[in-house]
């Protein structure tokens, strides 16, 4: 169906579906690593890429590339490369801009493993990478080098919520020639699309939003412009970072429903982000939807909604974090995020625990964080299970003060 002038959510449902031969309603799993030729010459004209259509699944596949199709559609790009995971994205990326005597800018709040990546396998390649609080533009400004060939952005950060303004970042960067890639799995297409302010190329752990129900691990890049989407596709065949049909066909099962599900878990995060903020026993809550919120005017300029994602400091410390974070019974004690259901984890020690305690402090990662993702669940049955897990933890600061 075409979906170009739609609405986000028939795009969601339609975008990408390509016509199929018994008029099935949905893209099959072609569960197949290679695809049989007519003849010699045929296999020929596919290699030279002068007729279209599937050699290997490596290098392409219908179920991957009807979600490749749906995901460009969906970021407003010229073409997508599904793969293997969020780390596979990451690795791409790096790997197609970045060579030996290169330097990177990146954000300094990013998801643990991003950071790792450049800290030893890209400095052991010769990448130079310096990270900054890219919440202020100077900061970016001040660490361009003659040499800097990409800008690696997350925004919202994993977990500090940290907002990076795209629009002046991605116009800074292009001014010196950098590429700008822009992590977005933090709010996903349907609340914010980077390659529209100016952003060259779109990053997703698509196991997060995008899937949403917490059975796949996947990734994707979104190209802004076909050259840039050709280098991701040609590193993603060599490196063998490709997604797997079946992985493929869940994802485009989990997007359909994004609207829906970010709808319903946005409007609990915020309920709960405020309830939150007035108990006595949350000392802080970093939410992009309270007023509060350092960044509240960007992130409500930037973004159609401020999220599902929020961290919090719990009244007496790490300690207390740890009792929420085991006397919890709705909410999951596990990582990821964006997905059906309600998360709470501990970054500094799992995470974010890869970085240095200097990296972290400087990232804005205090011990005491910690960090929780709404799920679809009745919001009344989330901030029952907060309430009853806060008792625990007043129960341990009246008795630390007692004591
Ligand atoms: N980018 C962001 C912002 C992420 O949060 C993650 C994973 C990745 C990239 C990597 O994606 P993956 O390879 O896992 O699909 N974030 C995780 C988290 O916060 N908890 O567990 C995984």
């Amino acid at each position: 169906m075409k979906t170009k002038n739609k609405g986000f959510a028939t795009k969601l449902v339609h975008a990408g579906d390509p016509p199929d031969v018994y008029g099935s309603a949905v893209t099959p799993i072609y569960q197949t690593s290679t695809f049989a030729f007519e003849s010699a010459a045929q296999g020929a004209a596919r290699f030279a890429g002068q007729e279209q259509g599937y050699i290997y699944t490596r290098l392409s596949n219908p179920t991957i590339k009807a979600l490749e199709d749906k995901l460009a559609e969906l970021e407003g790009g010229y073409g997508a490369v599904a793969l293997a995971s969020g780390m596979a994205a990451v690795s791409t990326a790096y790997t197609t801009f970045l060579r030996q005597g290169d330097h990177m800018i990146s954000a300094q709040a990013v998801y643990g493993p991003s950071r790792a990546l450049a800290e030893t396998l890209f400095a052991g390649f010769g990448v130079e990478t310096t990270f900054v609080d890219t919440s202020d533009i100077a900061n970016i400004k001040a660490a361009i080098r003659p040499n800097t060939r990409l800008l690696y952005l997350e925004t919202p950060a994993n977990p500090t919520m940290s907002i990076t303004d795209i629009a002046a970042a991605s116009s800074l960067a292009h001014e010196h020639g950098i590429i700008t890639v822009v992590d977005n799995t933090f709010s996903s297409p349907y609340l914010q699309r980077p390659l529209a302010l100016g952003a060259d190329v779109v990053l997703h752990s698509l196991t997060k939003f995008i899937n949403g129900h917490a059975d796949i691990v996947g990734g994707a890049l979104i190209a802004r412009e076909e050259d840039i989407y050709r280098k991701l596709h040609h590193n993603m065949v060599l490196l063998g970072s490709n997604m797997d049909p079946h992985q493929a066909f869940l994802v485009t099962r989990g997007v359909k429903t994004l609207a829906l599900r970010i709808e319903k878990a946005q409007a609990s995060a915020r309920q709960i982000a405020t309830w939150l903020e007035s108990h006595p026993q949350i000392d802080w809550v970093l939410y992009p939807g309270l007023p509060s919120f350092a960044q509240y005017e960007l992130a409500t300029r930037q973004m159609d909604g401020p999220g599902t994602m929020m961290s919090f400091g719990v009244k007496g410390g790490l300690r207390a974090g740890i009792t929420l974070m085991n006397e919890v019974k709705l909410a999951l004690l596990a990582v990821s995020l964006g997905g059906v259901e309600t998360l709470i984890q501990h970054p500094a020690s799992m995470t974010h625990a890869g970085l240095s305690p200097g990296a972290r402090a400087a990232a804005g990662i205090p011990d005491e964080m910690v960090r929780f993702s709404v799920g679809i669940e009745d919001v009344e049955d989330i901030i029952a299970d907060l309430e009853q897990a806060l008792t625990k933890v007043a129960e341990l600061n009246e008795a630390a003060v007692a004591g």
